[in-house]
This record gives C-alpha cells, structure tokens and sequence, in this order.
C-alpha cells in the first residue's frame, strides 16, 4: 500500500512537480489517473472544487494546490530538505515559486504549451497561432525575469535545489521542447543550463509524461 496517492493526468506540470517531488524524497506513491474529460465532473470535483490537479491523498488527509502540497511533502518526508532555512534564500524561493504560479503559468504556458502541446495531443484541439503570437511578450518578459533571478546561481534560492527548481523545472521543461524556446532563451544561457541541471536529474527523469503515463496505466 502507497504512503502517497497522486491524482493527475500525465502531462501536467503542476503533478509532475509533485510528483518529482516524491521522488526527490524517495517516498511511496502511486498515480491516481484523471481522465481530461473528468476534471470538472464528480468524484474528482469532491477533491479539487476547483477541478484541476494534482490532488494528494495521505491517509486520510487529501490536500490540493501544488505549493501546499509541495511544502507539505517536505516538512512529513526525510531527506534533505527542499525548503531552504536562511529566511533571505527561503523568500527567493517562495518569490520564484508564485512568479511560477501567477506569470509563468498564467498566459504563458497555459497559452503557449497548452496549445503546441495539450490541446492536439490531449484534447484532439489545433493549435491557435494568434494566441500564441499574442502570449510571447509575456513569456518573454517572464523568462528574462527568471533568468535575471537566477543570476549565475546553480538554483533559484542559491546553491542548494529547492522546491522553486522543481516547480519551475515541470513547468520550463515543456516550453523547452517548443520553437519559441531558442527565440525565448536566446539571451539567457544561464536558464537553459539550469534546465539541463534540473532535468538530469533522477527526479525528473522519472517523471516524464511517458513514464507518469506508464504510471497511471498501472494504476
Ligand atoms: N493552482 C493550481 C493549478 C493547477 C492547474 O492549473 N492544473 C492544470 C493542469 S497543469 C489543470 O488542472 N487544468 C485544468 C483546467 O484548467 O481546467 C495548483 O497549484 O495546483
């Protein structure tokens, strides 16, 4: 029996964040599967009102919104802690984390990857080019930020991985296999290497969309 249940529809980079995570700390856990089509429909509603994922399941204890879930997972799991002590580094990384949330996600991959990616693949959609064209300033602005936070820093919050890195590397992850990367990243070198860091990592390589998909295929 699984410490940990994992509701999610492989692809998703907020589960894949979560889900990394566990990994990250060696933890116990099984992929629910949502089907696309079931997000907004019950039993997945009585978890997540909102009807989105990743939902948790810890015994009793079901918890939804990644960076609850996320700082949850750190502070009930050993290991080395994802979640920095020195106050300065821990908001840098809470910082990262909501531009993460309301600027990275917000009108940039929920536009961007969203229609490169999940609607043909996962919902039978065609892509929306105007939407995209319209979506690039932003992701610009939001890219050069990241990269100006970043600095010459191995990690957002400074040496040491932490939860801002695996949030934003679920999510950079996606956009990096699109054309408009190279346009995006074309003066920030020091992001594309940070995503190479972050996603040769174990974590990351078990958490592929094909292998949470084999995941939930098991399930
Ligand atoms: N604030 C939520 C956002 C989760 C989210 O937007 N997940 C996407 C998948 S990556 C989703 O469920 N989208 C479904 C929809 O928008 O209807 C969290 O942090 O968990």
């Amino acid at each position: 029996m699984p410490d940990f249940i994992v509701h999610t529809i492989p692809g998703s980079p907020f589960g894949r964040t979560v889900l990394a995570t566990l990994e990250e700390k060696g933890a116990n856990y099984r992929v629910a599967p949502v089907a696309p089509g079931g997000l907004k429909t019950e039993p997945h509603l009585a978890r997540q009102p909102f009807g989105r994922v990743p939902v948790l399941e810890h015994g009793t204890f079901v918890l939804y919104e990644t960076q609850a879930i996320v700082r949850y997972l750190d502070r009930v799991l050993a290991g080395p802690s994802l979640m920095p002590a020195d106050p300065k580094s821990a908001a840098r990384m809470d910082q990262v984390m909501n531009i993460n949330d309301w600027y990275l996600f917000q009108g940039v991959n929920n536009v961007i990857t969203f229609q490169r990616i999940v609607l043909p693949r996962l919902l039978g959609g065609m892509t929306d080019e105007t939407a995209i064209a319209a979506a690039m300033p932003k992701a610009h602005q939001v890219l050069n930020e990241l990269s100006h936070l970043l600095g010459d820093q191995p990690y957002f919050a400074g040496s040491a991985f932490s939860l801002a890195d695996v949030m934003v590397g679920a999510q950079l992850d996606m956009l990096s296999q699109l054309p408009e990367w190279a346009p995006l990243t074309a003066t920030n070198a020091n992001l594309v290497a940070w995503l190479w860091r972050v996603t040769a990592r174990p974590s990351f390589a078990a958490t592929t969309w094909e292998r949470v998909a084999a995941m939930a295929q098991a399930a």
